[in-house]
């Protein structure tokens, strides 16, 4: 294979287009997603908001209270942060984009890599319109949008990426990537902190374009050899770390509403069971055995619980779901007395069953200047 084409998909202000999603109504006001401290009613910090929120100068991370003072006037709508509901969407999402490459490495909730080299046959212009194709399918599917970055590996695509959102798509060709990298500051490269770009400064390297210049014995001098002979690489385009499955990172898992409130095992469990059924069908799309069985619970007070067992032996089967979530039900009823509203089912601690066995070159097996 002469060059790899390597995506990187990131979906836009995630969180609030998630609340978006299932309040259409709110679309074209300032939405803020936020996660509360509980201190007092007001006091936490922004998680993310919608661009229309971030026009009024709304950033994630800052106190809710400013951003509250920010958005004074406007017809703006907070939510609290509900990681379940993203987590849902999130799966739909990385389960279309499966269908589309060869593998996918998910970073994030709303971040994932895909090798699509073969499905666009090495061709930097067919995969704009294979990009295009899966943005407009995960839109019809699932009703979210993301930008993407097209690149000769998982480097180029993360900052061609950051270059253009949302709803952004912007393709580096592998001739066109040292020339894309060169004028971006150094930060711009993963695992250049302030520190550390403080020390290139002194050194005098300021953007990347300096940094691909510079002589790469005395960055390892400076910086150790692993990061030396990496910063040398990252900067001069070079990235061989293979798209891979991340299994630890990742779960499956279905939550629905129960018909009534209630505390008896043999109803939940018939919700439980259709849960299971979703569950099953994505691992058994995935080709992958899981290692942990969760139930997740809201009370009718609206307090969440969850409960999780590992087993001794990965199992890919969904009769081993059924018993441990049958199994957790009934030990979490016999302790909590309130009867429950909402039920999850969750799988995670993915292993491939055959592992993958090709040989990977990755930045720090490269070894040498
Ligand atoms: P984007 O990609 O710029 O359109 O916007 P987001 O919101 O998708 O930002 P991103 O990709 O950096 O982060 C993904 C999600 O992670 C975001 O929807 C909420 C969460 N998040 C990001 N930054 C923060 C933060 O500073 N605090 C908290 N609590 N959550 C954050
Ligand atoms: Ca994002
Ligand atoms: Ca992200």
């Amino acid at each position: 294979m002469p060059n790899r084409v390597v995506m990187l998909a990131d979906f836009d202000y995630f969180f609030a287009q998630c609340e978006e999603l299932r309040h259409p109504e709110i679309k074209d006001k300032p939405v803020v997603v936020g996660v509360y401290s509980g201190r007092t009613e007001e006091s936490g910090a922004v998680s993310t908001s919608n661009y229309v929120a971030r026009k009024f100068g709304v950033k994630s991370g800052m106190p809710l209270f400013l951003a509250k003072r920010k958005l004074e006037g406007t017809d703006a709508i907070f939510f609290r942060v509900d990681h379940q509901y993203y987590d849902q969407v999130s799966n739909r999402i990385m389960q279309i984009f499966r269908t589309y490459a060869s593998s996918l490495e998910q970073i994030s909730v709303d971040e994932a890599y895909l090798d699509v080299t073969e499905q666009v046959e090495g061709s930097f212009e067919k995969a704009r319109g294979y990009a295009q194709k899966i943005k407009a399918d995960v839109r019809a599917q699932v009703g979210i949008s993301f930008s993407v970055g097209v690149g000769p590996n998982k480097l180029i695509a993360k900052i061609a990426c950051d270059s253009q959102k949302p709803d952004g798509l912007t393709i580096v060709k592998p001739e066109e990537a040292k020339a894309f990298l060169a004028p971006l500051p150094v930060d711009r490269l993963l695992g250049v902190g302030k520190k550390t770009s403080v020390r290139m400064e002194q050194m005098g390297i300021k953007t990347i374009g300096d940094l691909a210049k510079f002589d790469c014995q005395r960055l390892v001098a400076v910086f150790g050899k692993a990061l030396g002979v990496y910063f040398h690489y990252a900067a001069n385009a070079v990235d061989n770390s293979p798209v891979q499955e991340q299994g630890e990172a990742e779960s499956i898992s279905r939550i629905g509403t129960l018909k009534q409130d209630t505390h008896d095992l043999e109803f939940i469990l018939q919700k439980t069971d259709e849960l299971t059924e979703g569950v099953y069908r994505d691992l058994v799309q995935r080709g992958v055995s899981f290692k942990q069985v969760s139930i997740y619970v809201v009370n009718v007070d609206l307090s969440s619980k969850s409960r999780s067992v590992t087993l001794e032996q990965p199992a890919k089967d969904k009769e081993t779901i059924s018993r441990n979530v049958k199994a957790l039900l009934e030990k979490f009823l016999s302790e909590s007395p309130l009867e429950i509203r909402r039920v999850g089912v969750k799988i995670s601690g993915f292993s491939k069953e055959e592992p993958n066995q090709k040989l990977l070159t990755s930045f720090f097996q490269s070894g040498h200047c």
